[in-house]
């Protein structure tokens, strides 16, 4: 009974039973989700599905001695995987964790993103060695009535969307205020060993790089669904704007290349980065990262910016010293101005791409050598590391 409740924050009432041959249980009845974490089994003519990775509510009995027996209720699987029937089946050795939404909905949510990046099934870069596509990722959230929004839609154009527009494209018939919004952020660092590999190249991008970029990407589009889904599985309604229909690059007066919404912004007004005279986002892992992004109608306190500059972990932007990034691009796409788009993109598409297929493979792209070998890297740069 201690395993089986080992995680469990209700009591045990003792009930009538009149689920089960009318016998005397004791039971726990909530309207908390748990996750089952273990168990084994089902014993029962009913032969259904193993519970593992399920979230239940409702009416689990111990009455069996130690072991889980489920009503007649609908278990949901995991968001996502469809419904299993219960049926009085037997469940033995499980284990649950609760699922405690409202009170620490942050604390679930980095769960749930951390969560499935440690399954190496999912977090891969498909290569031999099934390497690991990303590192321990950051997570932050902001407010969609953080005013910085309103003020990226008119920097950058009004195309570009606020976090209600970007809800309101996948719920049209949902009327939402900003501040009901929040929007979960988050930065996968590049590993190691891609980083290692990345830092000798001079001209065309690592095959761990290219992979990250492709197959590393389908990891983070997996990250985006499973957040959207695990929310929605819980009556949240959630959307990533990145995998919305209605998303398109889009070309800013003032920026060049743009798009209807930038993770990275996102990512910046979510406490995690700021930008570099290269463009990429610094964060406390560095440079060479990938980000993600949902927008989600739950109340989560936003994460805060330990920053008020759009540029200040960049050590030329606030120092005028550095500028390591400028020659560590093969085609001179920065300089002390800024990033020139149009150079990289042409590198990147037409140049690396031939690269890829003819080297590595696969069907695929890629740079950021300006996001490796300069001091911003892997973490927050200081004066002295340039030394
Ligand atoms: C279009 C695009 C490109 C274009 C243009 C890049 C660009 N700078 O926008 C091209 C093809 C060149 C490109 C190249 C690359 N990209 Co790209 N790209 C995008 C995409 C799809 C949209 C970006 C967008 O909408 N930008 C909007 C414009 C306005 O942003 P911006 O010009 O960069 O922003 C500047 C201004 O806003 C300015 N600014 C001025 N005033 C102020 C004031 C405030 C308050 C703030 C906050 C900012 C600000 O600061 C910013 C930086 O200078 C995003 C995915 C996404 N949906 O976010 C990925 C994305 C930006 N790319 C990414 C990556 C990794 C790359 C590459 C390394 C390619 C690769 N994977 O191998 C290179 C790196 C280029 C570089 N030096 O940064 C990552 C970013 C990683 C990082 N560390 O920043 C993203 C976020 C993809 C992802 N999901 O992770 N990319
Ligand atoms: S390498 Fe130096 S100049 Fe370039 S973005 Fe990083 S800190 Fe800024
Ligand atoms: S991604 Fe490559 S081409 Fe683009 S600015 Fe960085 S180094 Fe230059």
């Amino acid at each position: 009974m201690d395993t089986f409740w080992q995680n469990r924050h209700g009591s045990l009432q003792k009930v009538d039973s009149t689920l089960y041959q009318n016998r005397v249980e004791y039971s726990v009845i909530t309207t908390e989700w748990y996750k089952i974490t273990r168990s084994t089994g089902p014993y029962s003519f009913l032969r259904t599905r193993s519970l593992e990775n399920s979230w239940i509510k409702g009416y689990y009995s111990d009455s069996l001695g130690g072991s889980l027996r489920i009503g007649l209720y609908a278990l949901p699987r995991q968001p996502g995987k469809g419904w299993l029937l219960g049926g009085c089946c037997t469940y033995t050795g499980v284990v649950m964790e609760k699922i405690d939404f409202s009170e620490n909905a942050a604390a679930w949510i980095e769960k749930t993103i951390r969560g499935f990046l440690d399954d190496s099934q999912e977090n891969t870069l498909k290569d031999e060695k099934n390497n690991r596509a990303w590192a321990d990722p950051l997570v932050g959230f902001s407010s969609g009535a953080d005013p910085l929004y309103r003020e990226f839609k008119e920097h950058i154009g009004s195309f570009y969307w606020t976090p209600v527009e970007a809800f309101t494209k996948a719920f049209p018939h949902i009327k939402v205020a900003p501040d009901e919004l929040t929007i979960i952020s988050w930065v996968l660092p590049q590993t190691e060993e891609t980083k290692r590999v990345s830092r000798i190249e001079t001209v065309y991008p690592s095959e761990n790089w290219a992979r990250a970029r492709i197959y590393g990407e389908a990891v983070n589009v997996r990250l985006r669904q499973q957040v959207v889904e695990t929310l929605t599985a819980s009556g949240y309604k959630a959307v990533a704007p990145q995998l919305s229909s209605f998303w398109e690059e889009k070309r800013s007066e003032r920026y060049g290349d743009a798009s209807t919404w930038s993770e990275r912004h996102a990512a910046y007004v979510a406490g995690l980065g700021t930008f570099g005279l290269s463009d990429g986002l610094i964060t406390p892992r560095g440079k060479a990262i990938r980000c993600g992004s949902v927008v989600a109608e739950i109340e989560i306190p936003p994460s805060g910016r330990p920053y008020s500059e759009s540029h200040e972990y960049c050590l030329f932007r606030t120092r005028g010293i550095c500028g390591r990034c400028i020659p560590r691009c093969p085609v001179d796409a920065i300089d002390e101005v800024g990033h020139n788009k149009v150079k990289c993109r042409d590198h990147i598409f037409r140049v690396t791409a031939k690269h890829v297929r003819s080297h590595y493979g696969f069907e695929g792209y890629g740079c950021g050598l300006c996001q490796v070998a300069v001091p911003c890297e892997s973490k927050i740069p200081k004066p002295s590391d340039l030394e």
